[in-house]
């Protein structure tokens, strides 16, 4: 790769990734690195003016405790968390974000986010947890303001964009880097840093989307979110968990509409084609999972459980009730005129509310003459996604706060992994769900800060092996020599035994991941005979992997997205298989093992052995803090 200029950047702190924890890290590491002369550097595979899952925009911010008040305490924010994970979460983690994140949405507010205030000024709640924004330009603000706070450092502060990060650089059992490429210019990068920060998102296209043929690509979660996070953490050898805990969120159906505002704030029904409300008519269901089951709000995996109960009896579709939420507040209002106003405000914020973050529903509404005051929606459960921040949970296993900790959940420095020198937080950290936007921003702040304390405590250079990184760099460069090599031997340029071009991959990796390990397709089940099935044309996959080719530069990165997805899906496969239980139904079913078990109420994580090329699978304990 002769053609490929090796550039070498030296930095104290690396952030991964340019999303909301990637801003909160860079927000607050600008802070200390001042006072302690340091360098950061902040490396995006896009642009973080609109990269990664607030690109579109977001018309809620879902993590305001609003402690100041006196709602909620951390103790009642622990509670509703673990109540929606089925028991399965770390009070630290959770505790550690929500303590701090209503200082975070102060200071989006000063940086010109606006959010909803009533008549007496205060913040308009959607639900209990959430507020409401006019939020299409979030993620321009706060990129924003992280930017600026690199810039305040001079000499010392940077953001690369449009580089993507493929491998982890080690040393030993520490993480001293990571090595990637331009996606506009044959550079090959390789970071040097005294600690790296993981903040590389959620997986999207692991399983087969329901968008097929015309809509392939559209999806609830940004499709380039691909897995890196996870990808990153298991290649450095860390301890992962939850693994098994995807996501599956209800969304209106093909354009991926959120459901929170039609749930929360206009208090909307969701019914089947018979107009009966599930949530009523199959309560008794909720019995089976207690003390989850019964417990107020419903976890988010029942309430899609029993829908998918009402799509297998035959009940579909099923629909959002608008038309029908929208009439009860107005009949509420006796002032005819008042009443037709209200009606008016309504009408435009069910609008906004898409318009502000999938506007491409907006565009669904009105390609097939919805109007939401006049006619329900269809929502259908989407594929699987794998999103920590949200109602997932799968991410590394951290260090938790010193003060909150129990001692097996500490260690040095709060959301550094089990691998020295390597933090994770939003997206990338696991077991902490229900963060969001807010909560990834505020983590990030948090694993900045410990990441810098890291910094100083190993003040000098990371070592290096400098022998190592030719090789690293012909490995991540190989496909694009796969592909100039064997490109005449077809006269198709996408289909050639010599190679398999990136697009196929991905098309191979979604069907077994949707036909073995419980994707749409098959209702969400899947058993220990699926799973091993899976496991093996997995094995195959990573073979082929060794073939991948890319024509251009974007293609590479086509290519080293799916390699990253296809870690995910072995890490998923392998957990779901370890815990011999149904926890989370309406995320994935074991036909197998259908119930819940007590001896299961422990995280379950795995490892992945660089040395020996073995995976390693553990339980570990839940704990409560005081
Ligand atoms: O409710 C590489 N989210 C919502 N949060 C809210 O607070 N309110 C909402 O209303 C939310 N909704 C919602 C949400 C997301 C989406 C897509 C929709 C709706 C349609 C969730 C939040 O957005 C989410 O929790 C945070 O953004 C998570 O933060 P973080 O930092 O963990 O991930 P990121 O922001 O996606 O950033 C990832 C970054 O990594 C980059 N990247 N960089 C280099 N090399 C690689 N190989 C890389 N791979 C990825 C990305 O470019 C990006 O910069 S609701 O409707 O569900
Ligand atoms: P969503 O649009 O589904 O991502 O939801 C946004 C927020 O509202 C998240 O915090 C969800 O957990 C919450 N939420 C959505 N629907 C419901 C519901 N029916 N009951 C309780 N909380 C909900």
């Amino acid at each position: 790769m002769n053609n490929f200029e090796t550039v070498l950047i030296e930095t104290d702190l690396l952030i991964l990734g340019g999303g909301m924890a990637a801003c909160g890290a860079a927000f607050e590491a600008a802070h200390w690195a001042k006072q302690h002369n340091m360098k950061v550097t902040v490396v995006d595979k896009a642009a973080m003016e609109r990269s990664g899952a607030v690109a579109m925009g977001l018309s809620a911010i879902n993590l305001y405790l609003g402690l100041k008040n006196g709602k909620n305490t951390v103790q009642d924010y622990i509670n509703y968390v673990k109540t929606d994970l089925m028991g399965i979460a770390r009070d630290d983690l959770v505790a550690n974000i929500a303590r701090h994140v209503d200082s975070t949405v102060h200071l989006f507010e000063k940086w010109g986010l606006p959010i909803w205030k009533d008549d007496e000024g205060n913040y308009v709640n959607e639900g209990r947890w959430q507020i409401m924004i006019h939020g299409e330009s979030y993620k321009n603000i706060v990129s924003e303001a992280a930017k600026n706070a690199l810039k305040e450092l001079g000499e010392n502060g940077h953001y690369l964009e449009r580089i993507f990060i493929a491998e982890p650089i080690m040393d030993g059992d520490r993480c001293v880097g990571a090595a990637g490429f331009s996606v506009r210019e044959n550079k090959f990068y390789v970071f040097r840093a005294k600690a790296v920060l993981d903040v590389m998102g959620g997986a999207v296209h692991v399983f087969r989307p329901r968008s097929v043929g015309e809509g392939l690509g559209r999806s609830w979660y940004p499709p380039f979110n691909s897995g890196a996070s996870a990808y990153f953490t298991l290649k450095a050898g860390a301890e992962m968990t939850c693994q098994e805990v995807r996501f599956v969120p209800v969304r209106f159906k093909d354009s991926y509409g959120p459901v929170g505002a039609w749930f929360l704030l206009f208090k909307s029904k969701a019914t089947n084609a018979k107009g009966e409300d599930y949530m009523v008519t199959r309560a008794g269901e909720l019995e089976k999972w207690a003390p989850y089951g019964t417990a107020k709000p419903t976890p988010a995996n029942l309430r899609n459980y029993l829908m998918m109960l009402e799509v297998e009896a035959g009940n579909g579709p099923i629909y959002m009730r608008t038309d029908e939420a929208i009439k009860e507040i107005v009949a509420n209002i006796p002032d005819e005129k008042e009443a037709k106003r209200k009606l008016k405000e309504l009408e435009s914020e069910a609008w906004e509310d898409f318009l502000d973050m999938t506007i491409s529903q907006a565009l669904n509404w009105a390609a097939h003459n919805i109007s939401p005051e006049e006619t329900p929606s269809e929502i259908a459960a989407c594929e699987p996604y794998f999103i920590s921040s949200h109602s997932g949970a799968s991410g590394a296993w951290i260090s938790g706060p010193e003060d909150l900790a129990p001692a097996d959940k500490f260690w040095g420095y709060p959301n550094m992994t089990t691998i020295k020198g390597l933090f994770a937080a939003g997206d990338a950290s696991g077991a902490s769900s229900h963060k969001f936007s807010s909560g990834s921003f505020t983590e990030g702040r948090i694993a900045a800060k410990s990441a810098l304390a890291f910094c100083a405590d190993n003040a000098a250079p990371a070592p290096f092996d400098d022998a190592k990184l030719e090789e690293l760099k012909n490995r991540i460069l190989q496909p694009l020599v796969t592909f100039s090599e064997n490109k005449d031997y077809a006269n198709d340029v996408d289909v050639n035994p010599k190679f398999i071009k990136p697009r196929m991959f991905m098309f191979r990796l979604q069907k077994i991941m949707d036909e073995y390990a419980g994707g749409a397709s098959v209702g969400f089940k899947t058993s220990k005979a699926l799973l091993e099935k899976g496991l093996e044309f997995l094995q195959y996959m990573k073979e082929d992997a060794e073939k991948l080719a890319a024509s251009d530069l974007n293609e590479l990165m086509r290519c080293w997205e799916n390699i990253h997805r296809m870690w995910q899906a072995e890490s998923h496969i392998r957990t779901i298989l370890f815990r011999e239980e149904t926890r989370w139904p309406g995320y994935y079913f074991r036909t197998d093992f259908p119930e819940m078990k007590e001896e299961w109420k422990c995280f379950a994580n795995c490892k992945w052995n660089p040395e020996t090329d073995s995976w390693e699978m553990l339980k570990r304990e839940i704990e409560e803090i005081k």
